[in-house]
């Protein structure tokens, strides 16, 4: 082997153990390409998209072109149609009496002893009727949300993380509460809103082994070692049980199921936007800092770039993707049609002004570009924006898809949990209609 063949091995070896610093990011707004990005309202042949019964089959073949270049299919061989579900706690005391806990067991068929994700909800006490609710899924296990010593610690896989006290794949009591600061339980309470969220590991363990473990191991073709180029990923996956959920929300009489918002952070934002994209039921979305894959403009090449997150993680889009690595113009799509996915529901894009891996100014002008889907639809987008970036902490949330940027890097905070509560309120009614 010559050296460079052998540097350009090392590099990829230590690239998908994650070290970033083998792949240099471009900061600098002038090498931005000033490639023209695909139209939102036009035809894969050409044909403009002019009225609003023209929508749906643009829309249609968006969620096709999505599905076989990006995230990639996902069915079960064995179909989960009929929900399982068993209540394994309800605890209406919860909170200090504030809230109803409920822990729930939902199978992912119809084998009630089959593999299932456990849902954690809290709903608020002493309302008049079904409640909106806000689901997400978490990083760590259900644990480590609050502080709350009855809920039930993860015994899935987990990431090894000292900090949320996870050793040898296993969590442990040292994680509870431990990502507390994500989700403000009581806030979201007091405001009228359930919160609701899983473990992502119990959908498929976050790392690349092949394919075998985690919801693809009840796939169609699994197993195989060639899959096809669009089989389904990580994000699929991870996508299918935000479906799940929503399936159980329906069942529960205290859920508003035509209220359920999809919230994630991160890979989980990317993941929330494709669950919204596919599943209409979703009222709203919220992209908290997901950047590239998720909210930001691929053809910027600012930050994250595609190649950079298909070396990182081969694992979570399907194989397809991985031919648009430095090939960003070859798209048929850039991610403002991802966003132009959720209209005319309200969606809310959130960036951080350090989080700049992420593209913040990407995040936003794929909310510019996604509006005028709104605007055909007759409701207005991104209202107040214009070519620059909304200075930080001035959300925009008057038209249907909300933008703000907050001070500090990469994270899910209290501000931004209060702008997407204001924003529900705003365009959801709240929790009092
Ligand atoms: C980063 C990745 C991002 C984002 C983030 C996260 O390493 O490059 O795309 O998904 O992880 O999920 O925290």
């Amino acid at each position: 082997m010559t050296t460079s063949a052998l540097f350009i091995v090392l590099a990829l070896l230590m690239a998908g153990q994650g070290f970033a610093w083998v792949i240099q990011p471009s900061y600098d707004e002038s090498a931005v390409p000033d490639d023209e990005l695909p139209g939102p309202l036009v035809m894969a042949d050409g044909t403009p998209v002019s009225t609003t019964e023209q929508w749906p089959a643009r829309r249609a073949e968006l969620v096709e072109q999505f599905t076989e270049q990006m995230f990639g299919r996902l069915e079960l061989s064995t179909p989960g149609e009929a929900v399982v579900s068993e209540w394994l706690e309800s605890d209406g005391r919860a909170l200090d009496g504030r809230a109803t806990r409920r822990q729930v067991r939902v199978c992912f068929t119809e084998d009630p002893d089959g593999p299932a994700m456990e849902l954690l909800v809290y709903l608020p006490n002493g309302t008049d009727g079904p409640v909106p609710v806000f689901f997400g899924m978490n990083f760590d296990g259900n644990h480590t949300v609050h502080a709350d010593p009855a809920i039930r610690i993860t015994q899935a896989w987990v990431r090894n993380r000292a900090e949320v006290g996870a050793v040898d794949h296993r969590a442990s009591e040292e994680g509870r509460g431990v990502m507390a600061s994500r989700w403000p339980v009581e806030a979201l309470i007091a405001r009228g809103y359930g919160l609701a969220t899983a473990y992502y590991g119990d959908l498929d363990p976050d790392f690349d082994d092949g394919f075998r473990n985690g919801l693809h191991a009840l796939l169609d073709g699994a197993g195989d070692t060639q899959r096809p180029g669009d089989a389904g990923g990580a994000i699929a996956a991870w996508a299918w049980g935000y479906r799940l959920a929503m399936d159980y929300f329906e069942s529960d009489p205290a859920v508003d199921a035509q209220r359920v918002i999809a919230i994630g952070h991160s890979r989980l934002g990317k993941t929330a936007l494709w669950a919204g994209a596919t599943d209409e039921r979703f009222a709203m979305v919220v992209s908290n800092n997901s950047g590239c894959g998720g909210a930001a403009l691929s053809r910027r090449r600012f930050g994250e770039t595609i190649y950079a997150i298909n070396t990182r993680f081969p694992h979570w889009f399907c194989a397809s993707f991985h031919t648009y690595n430095d090939n960003e113009s070859a798209l048929p799509f850039d991610q403002h049609a991802l966003l132009a996915l959720m209209a005319p529901r309200p969606v809310y894009i959130a960036s951080a002004a350090d989080d700049r891996w992420a593209d913040p100014r990407g995040e936003y002008l794929a909310g510019v570009h996604a509006s005028p889907v709104y605007a055909l639809l007759g409701d207005p987008g991104l209202v107040g924006a214009g070519d620059h970036l909304p200075a930080v902490g001035t959300p925009l949330q008057d038209g249907r898809i909300g933008y703000h940027v907050r001070t500090g890097g990469h994270d899910l905070t209290r501000y931004d949990w209060d702008r997407y509560m204001d924003f529900a309120d705003r365009h959801l009614g709240g929790s009092d209609e």
